[in-house]
């Protein structure tokens, strides 16, 4: 678990994936978090950057390289696509009860190329068994939301902006502010297009992780 000072510049590079991003522990203190953390794979600490500490949820691919580690691919029941594994899960839930897919080390769909929601939709959504309205059947939450700023989106997991969107036609809510007010979370609908709802709305929910 413990790496090298060369490889000490690494750590301020972590990914938005960390489980925890703190300054000013021991190494000690770095481990027992990790420990803790039944998500936490992986620790890095650099004394040289404020004594930082990172907990990371997988294999950070570029530090374990010259360590021989097997990538093994999505657990059972996940779907991988690109280096990430995905879950739909069995029940519909609001979207504050879709944050569980913490429960399962993952977290929230973050989408970031239309790739990716071509591959979500194609994989978890299209089915023949959709009624023909999109907005109301075969959905999904994603980790995107305006909860803290109306109209700027956030992904909930790496807090990380908007850079690439996928938006339907007229969405988020463009024709009615006071709709865009109550409308806070955002959702993928069959053909990867994305909409703006009630947090308070059952729907589907697709968790994503690296494996
Ligand atoms: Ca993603
Ligand atoms: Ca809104």
């Amino acid at each position: 678990m413990l790496f090298s000072k060369s490889e000490e510049t690494s750590v301020t590079k972590i990914s938005s994936l960390a489980l925890f991003n703190i300054k000013g522990g021991s190494l000690m203190r770095c481990g027992s978090l990790c420990l803790e953390d039944h998500c936490c794979k992986e620790f890095k600490y650099s004394q040289l950057d404020s004594r930082r500490c990172v907990g990371i949820q997988f294999k950070d691919f570029k530090s374990t390289i010259n360590t021989h580690s097997v990538i093994t691919g999505c657990e059972t029941g996940w779907f991988e696509f690109k280096g990430h594994c995905y879950y739909k899960g069995q029940t519909k839930v609001t979207w504050s009860d879709a944050k569980e897919c913490g429960k399962m080390c993952s977290y929230l769909i973050e989408i970031e190329s239309k790739e990716e929601a071509d591959w979500i939709s194609a994989t978890f959504l299209d089915s023949v068994n959709c009624r023909p309205d999109i907005f109301f059947d075969c959905t999904a939450w994603t980790g995107l939301n305006d909860l803290d700023i109306e109209g700027t989106y956030v992904w909930d997991h790496s807090n990380g902006p908007l850079i690439f969107s996928n938006w339907h036609h007229q969405e988020p809510s463009l024709l009615s502010k006071s709709e865009a007010l109550t409308k806070d979370c955002i959702d993928i609908l069959r053909g990867g297009v994305w909409n703006d709802r009630p947090c308070s709305y059952l729907n589907w929910v697709i968790c994503e992780k690296t494996f």
